[in-house]
């Protein structure tokens, strides 16, 4: 018999809570945990495991050789209504060990309280060497078919829809580490495609630090922390970092990109991704292009201001991951197009005179547009952190027939080095069969046994050839789709430890970079140097940047080394003639403002009707409001999700005031230091703050009725990018138009020009 409740008893459970909560919590809140509101009082009526929250997704059911199995997701996870053992036993009490007695030492032979217990002391794997820190979703993967001219890759045909799980990541942090820091981002792709599964294991930025994979050690070890007090985490601007680049300056160009603004993304959401290295596509006649993948963000690229990244870092350190999930429970799907740069596959491997083995260089789009090739739609959160996100495992080797490498040299090292990590990082060889990383297609690959065997594998001989399993695997023929390394000619050469003589131009591409930022970005990338080598020991060190920064820029040089205090040096190589790529800047142009955050400050005495409008307006556009108030709870029947006191400005894209809210209760400098901001009898001082910190950062602001006298009290009235008018939805109107550029970019003057 079984006695856990059938689904009618869940369903009954759920809606019995969500009846008993009903006018406290409004479910349309994004971020609230649980598919259900909790009950007060603990529940007690054994039911089946609540199932999932509506926007969550789960590896499909595969079997460790890729067939589809049948059993719903949910399977995988919990199962009954009782608790029990491992095993599957009932158990009645789990709050107790078992005892000689209620004070007497407790039983060896306690096997719940051993299970429990080494269990929980073996929780944790060793994280990510690099990468730690990261945040995943599921998706779809359609493609336009423009691919097919070039590639025979089945999943780039023209509508096929290829599901896929994304993860992004800072590089630097440990796990726990702060989302909003100066840092890369990595953006890294597994299609799960019917010809094998392709991961695309791309970062934010199109270059790297190093040449050569062999110097990976190094530049990770010089940014990591300091081995002898494990300070500073998760950045870079300490010694061993700016010791490592200054010597090592094949560095500067991606460096410069981590001082940009590209180092302190507003979202996961508007970032690029780019392949950095160069890939060989071959289609079924077998020529072959070489391509440059990139990921263009849908909503565009932008950025945090370095003020509002360094508030986050404390205010909300899991920023971008509720960005991603927030925005995906909201329908505000995150998307971005495929595509690639095509170059001939000639001898040479160069593209107007850019080396395409340098994972230093770029090739400017306007030389070699980015042709879009398919869309990703990321729709569903994972349902569990450890099983998806910590545990998936990307590879560049994991390339279906039509896509293969080059001889860049730090693509060839990472060939090796990604199934190297996992083996430690997931405990064995058979990580391939944990659920996220189950291939969707089928798989037959004689390798046997190990740690964590999932696989049932029957038949006697495992090898090849063989007469007992019948020859069973057979090698595909050329009519079957076969992966086949293209038989790319390796020039006579002697074995040495050298590079192209190509890779030792350092600085023209870096000064390519900065000439095509606009004059604010320039400042942005000015005070980063100043603030990261001002946060170097040894002036040894900073002289030696400064050298640097003169070979590209000497007004980029002269400005940092002013906010240094050292003189600015003389170039010590011609200083290069390069023409600037516009597409590389992440200003003048308007974007789509889907899932951004609407802050609208509201208190009893406001135009709760119009903020009501607001509100379901603000979620028709797709985007997410967030209602600030004196109190928690609610304000008339608008749900509150932040205080004064809890809130703070650097969590919204845009300020909406709706009244003027006098001071609250708590708005007492010795209860919440904030208070003490700004000096005003009549309106919370915190809501000054808001405002005047919504405008630093350059953040459009509306206010209508009461909120008007705000923008009054603050100064800011009748400024550019603060609007007013006589309705909420008038106002919000008003300020999307202006989010559309991300910010008021008139109120960032710049000094350079
Ligand atoms: Fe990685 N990198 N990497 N990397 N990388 C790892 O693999 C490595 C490089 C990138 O979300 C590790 O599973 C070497 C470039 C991303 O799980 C490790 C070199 C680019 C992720 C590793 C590089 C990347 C990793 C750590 C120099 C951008 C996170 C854990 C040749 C194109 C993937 C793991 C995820 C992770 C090695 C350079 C992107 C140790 C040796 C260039 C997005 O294998």
């Amino acid at each position: 018999m079984d006695s856990s409740k059938p689904a009618k008893a869940v369903k009954d459970v759920v809606e019995a809570a969500a009846e008993k909560v009903a006018g406290v919590l409004t479910p349309d809140v994004p971020g609230a945990p649980g598919s259900a509101p909790p009950t007060v009082e603990e529940p007690t009526t054994p039911h089946d495991p609540l199932p999932p929250k509506a926007e969550q997704g789960a590896p499909e059911t595969r079997s460790p050789t890729g067939a589809k199995t049948g059993a719903p997701a949910i399977a995988n996870g919990q199962q009954g209504a009782f608790l029990t053992t491992s095993q599957g036993a009932r158990l009645r009490d789990t709050d107790h060990s078992l005892k000689a007695g209620p004070r007497g030492p407790i039983l060896l032979q306690d096997h719940h309280f051993r299970e429990k217990i080494t269990h929980f002391d073996h929780e944790r794997i060793p994280e990510r060497v690099v990468h730690a820190r990261g945040a995943g979703a599921h998706g779809l993967f359609t493609a336009y078919g423009t691919a097919e001219r070039v590639t025979k890759a089945g999943f780039l045909k023209k509508g096929r829809e290829t599901e896929v799980f994304v993860r992004f990541s800072t590089v630097l942090g440990s796990r726990g580490s702060a989302d909003t820091v100066r840092d890369t981002r990595g953006f890294a792709t597994k299609f799960y495609t019917d010809e094998g599964t392709f991961d695309l294991v791309a970062n934010n930025m199109p270059v790297f630090f190093i040449q050569d994979a062999i110097k990976f050690p190094d530049i990770i070890h010089a940014a990591k922390p300091h081995p002898d007090r494990e300070i500073p985490q998760a950045q870079s601007a300490h010694d061993t970092f700016w010791d490592f680049v200054s010597l090592h300056t094949e560095a500067q160009h991606h460096t410069m990109w981590n001082m940009s603004d590209r180092g302190i993304p507003r979202s996961y959401r508007t970032m690029e991704g780019f392949g950095v290295h160069t890939f060989r596509l071959v289609d079924a006649a077998g020529e072959t292009v070489l391509v440059k993948f990139h990921w263009k963000p849908k909503l565009g690229v932008h950025s945090l201001t370095w003020e509002e990244a360094q508030l986050l870092g404390g205010i909300d350190p899991d920023f971008h991951r509720r960005d991603l999930y927030d925005a995906i429970e909201a329908g505000a799907y995150p998307e971005w197009e495929l595509g690639i740069q095509v170059f001939p596959d000639t001898p040479e491997e160069t593209f107007a005179g850019i080396d395409l083995l340098d994972p230093t260089k770029i090739v400017p789009e306007e030389l070699a547009p980015v042709q879009p090739i398919g869309r990703l739609t990321l729709n569903r959160t994972p349902r569990n952190f450890f099983a998806e996100t910590e545990q998936v495992a990307f590879h560049l080797g994991h390339l279906p027939p039509g896509i293969d490498v080059t001889n860049d040299p730090l693509l060839q090292g990472r060939l090796f080095s990604y199934v190297d990590t996992q083996l430690t990082r997931l405990g064995g060889p058979n990580f391939s069969q944990i659920p996220i990383n189950r291939p969707h297609a089928p798989v037959n690959d004689m390798l046997r046994d190990g740690f964590h065997q999932h696989a049932v594998h029957a038949g006697v001989a495992p090898y090849r050839p063989n007469s007992l399993d019948g020859g069973n695997p057979f090698p595909a023929g050329d009519d079957e789709n076969a992966f086949v390394d293209v038989p790319v000619t390796v020039a006579e050469a002697p074995k040495v430890r050298a590079n192209p003589v190509s890779f030792d131009d350092h600085y023209s591409q870096v000064r390519l970079f900065w000439l095509s930022m606009s004059p604010v970005e320039q400042e942005h990338i000015i005070r980063a140097y100043a603030f990261e080598l001002g946060k170097c020991y040894h002036q040894a060190i900073k002289e030696r940047q400064l050298q640097s920064l003169a070979n590209i820029d000497p007004v980029l040089c002269a400005e940092v080394a002013t906010g240094l205090g050292l003189p600015a040096p003389q170039p010590t190589v011609p200083i290069a003639d390069v023409a600037p790529s516009p597409a590389l800047s992440q200003v003048g142009r308007e974007w789509p403002s889907d899932g951004r955050m609407v802050g609208v400050v509201v208190d009893p005495d406001a135009d709760l009707d119009g903020v009501g409008q607001v509100r379901r307006a603000v979620f028709a556009a797709g985007m997410v409001p967030l209602l600030i108030a004196p109190h928690g709870g609610l304000v008339g029947d608008l749900p509150v999700q932040r205080t004064f006191a809890t809130g703070r400005s650097v969590e919204v894209d845009v300020l909406l005031l709706a009244g003027a809210p006098a001071p609250a209760p708590d708005a007492i400098p010795a209860r919440d230091a904030k208070a003490g901001a700004a000096d005003s009898a009549a309106v919370d001082p915190r809501v000054l703050l808001l405002v005047e910190e919504c405008w630093r950062h350059a953040k459009a602001i509306g206010a209508w009725d009461g909120g008007v006298t705000v923008l009054e009290r603050a100064g800011v009235a009748g400024t550019p990018g603060v609007v007013t008018g006589d309705s909420g939805a008038e106002v919000f109107t008003a300020v999307q138009q202006l989010l559309a550029a991300h910010r008021v970019w008139e109120r960032f003057p710049a000094s350079v020009a």
